[in-house]
């Protein structure tokens, strides 16, 4: 995986479970500072791994050690809204995992560390999801809670994450503020969120 215009190239890394995996990290902004820690939660609560800090443009091998099955949470000590979530899958039996299944299922990103794929907060400038599911070709509503005193976020849906298209752009709030964004009827398919205050605040809108 990457760095580039102090964003992560993916907010999803997926790792086994139960033995050392590696993770190929590139650093592309030249002069900048990045790395990858991995902690239990958005918390913070524990540190599991923390990857040397390399200024770009450069490489480097993180080697991470063993980890339980579970959903854990990952950012850029220097930057810690660069963000995202590890999901450690059991090795289990049998053959590969099934990575070529898009995750169609209604209701979405299950599992995951996230209650209420539909109520997004944003405290200490980072959202509490990078995944936002919702349901296809009807309206549907985001809660949007700010919790940021004095500061303004909102949560913006393009197409991807070159920001092709604006499929949605909500209301930018002050907090402490809450609102209900009406998202209108999106088709199945994967798109790309962020605040347009905070573009390093992101994450995928799964919509299926
Ligand atoms: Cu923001």
């Amino acid at each position: 995986m990457g760095a580039q215009g102090l964003q992560f190239d993916t907010n999803r890394i997926e790792l086994s479970a139960g033995a050392p995996s590696t993770i190929h990290f590139e650093n592309n902004d030249p002069g900048i500072q990045h790395n990858i820690a991995i902690f239990t939660d958005s918390s913070l609560g524990t540190n599991l791994f923390r990857g040397e800090i390399v200024t770009g443009p450069a490489a480097v091998d993180y080697r991470i050690p063993p980890l339980e099955p579970g959903t854990y949470y990952f950012h850029c000590d220097v930057h810690p809204t660069m963000s995202g979530s590890v999901v450690v899958k059991a090795a289990g039996g049998g053959g590969p995992p099934p990575t070529a299944t898009p995750a169609t299922g209604g209701g979405g990103g299950g599992g995951g560390g996230t209650a209420n794929p539909s109520t997004v907060t944003a405290q200490g400038l980072a959202f509490s999801t990078t995944e936002i599911a919702l349901p296809p070709d009807a309206p549907s509503t985001i809660h949007f809670e700010n919790k940021d005193a004095g500061v303004s976020h909102d949560i913006a849906i393009y197409t991807d994450s070159s920001l092709g298209t604006n499929l949605f752009r909500g209301q930018i709030i002050t907090g402490p503020a809450s609102i209900d964004y009406s998202i209108p009827p999106l088709k199945p398919g994967t798109y790309y969120f962020h605040c347009d205050v905070h573009p390093t605040m992101d994450g995928s809108v799964t919509v299926g």
